[in-house]
């Protein structure tokens, strides 16, 4: 599953973020518990399901029509400056980043709030010098662990004639770089290695960093920030949202008093509500209306699909019907990378699937498609396997 770590300085609004975006929907969550660990819980990216365009709606997997599917949400410790030294619960942090395949910054765009997480008068802090530091912070945190091996590395490399990127990439090992990753990183340093200062160390962590962690950064607390701050966020490609109203919504949604579907941009009251309730829900309403609904489901949309690259394919066993064996229609939702080809799709659904792989055929179009076709977003695909 994809590996979202959610960060930020304290009192960014990270577990706000967190809990509205895992909370357990009864109609969406397909696991029996949506918080894995402590701070790890499922969140879902919404699409528009296969199953109208196919006329085949509804398919019994979907919500009116929005196929909800899983990621992986890390709320990661917080983040204070000079969290690379150790500093606070900096080693904490960095660990808990490993595993991630992207990070959604959560920032505090309404600028009330210090660097290091403490409350000040709203505006006060500029937001974007936050923006910075956590990459200032990821950088200066390799850039330690690679300055603290990097003389023995060279030797290494040098006395054994080992490929440089080859050997970085094994000793960092766990940190989540491929190899490819690492040679690029080398190159565009336009440095040799063994030549290398602390400035060109400190440039190839840059480089590493760049690719191995894509970053949006989720302007949060959008629903108190100045208009400035929000314009400022809006052009650099930001995410503007309001973790606090998806967490009410949310949760008026689980008690039944609105019908709410994580990502739409309206709301209906369906249970009665006292004139303060009422009040609350329509300011809520308004933001809606005007950023097109709470956005955080728009930040997990985009951290999948636009910087991750992710594409939907559907599993199918009929090419006709679009069901598995049993007759359930579009049963799998599959988040695979841009590129993946049928022969790949097919060792992500089993191991066996993919050693006795046949051939694939395209169930919208009903073609066979050979091996290296790209599949696209929204393909349906039918995989004949010897297993
Ligand atoms: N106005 C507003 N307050 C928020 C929002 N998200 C979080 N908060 C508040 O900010 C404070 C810190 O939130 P929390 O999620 O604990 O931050 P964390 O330290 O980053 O995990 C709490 O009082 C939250 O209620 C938001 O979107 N809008
Ligand atoms: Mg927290």
């Amino acid at each position: 599953m994809i590996e979202i770590g959610l960060t930020g300085k304290p009192n960014a609004g990270k577990s706000t973020f967190f809990k509205s975006a895992t909370m357990a929907d009864a109609e969406i969550a397909n696991y029996p518990f949506t918080t894995i660990e402590p701070n790890v819980g499922v969140a879902h990216v919404r699409v528009e399901c296969a199953c109208r365009e196919l006329g085949v709606y509804p398919c019994g997997n979907c919500i009116d029509g929005w196929r909800f599917i899983p990621v992986k949400l890390i709320d990661v410790a917080g983040l204070v400056p000079d969290a690379h030294k150790g500093r606070g619960l900096g080693n904490e942090f960095l660990d808990d980043l490993r595993q991630a395949d992207a990070i959604i910054h959560v920032v505090d765009a309404s600028g009330s709030t210090d660097i290091e997480g403490n409350e000040v008068g709203l505006g006060e802090h500029d937001p974007f010098e936050d923006v910075d530091f956590l990459e200032k912070e990821l950088n200066m945190w390799l850039f330690g662990i690679l300055k603290k091996n990097w003389d023995k590395m060279v030797r290494r490399i040098q006395m054994e004639k080992k490929d440089p990127a080859r050997y970085i990439h094994e000793q960092l090992a766990g940190l989540g770089f491929d190899e490819l990753t690492v040679r690029e990183s080398l190159r565009d340093t336009g440095k040799q290695f063994n030549e290398f200062s602390d400035d060109d160390l400190l440039i190839f962590a840059r480089n590493l960093m760049e690719r191995r962690f894509k970053i949006l950064v989720a302007a949060n607390k959008a629903d108190k920030a100045p208009e400035n701050n929000i314009k400022r966020f809006m052009d650099s490609g930001a995410v503007i949202c309001s973790a606090m109203f998806e967490l009410t919504l949310r949760t008026a949604s689980q008690n039944g008093y609105v019908r709410y579907l994580p990502g739409d941009d309206d709301f209906e009251i369906v249970k009665e509500l006292n004139e303060k309730q009422k009040k609350a829900l329509e300011t809520i309403r308004a933001f809606m209306k005007k950023y097109g609904g709470t956005g955080i489901q728009e930040a997990i949309n985009r951290i999948v699909f636009d910087k991750l690259g992710y594409i939907v394919v559907y599993p199918v066993e009929d090419e006709n019907k679009y069901t598995d064996s049993k007759g359930n229609v579009l049963p799998d939702a599959m988040l695979v990378k841009k590129g993946t080809t049928p022969k790949e799709l097919a060792y992500k659904i089993h191991t066996d699937i993919g050693k006795n792989y046949i051939y694939a055929v395209d169930a919208k179009r009903k073609i066979r498609i050979s091996e290296d076709h790209e599949l696209q977003n929204g393909d349906v695909i039918k995989i004949v396997s010897g297993a």
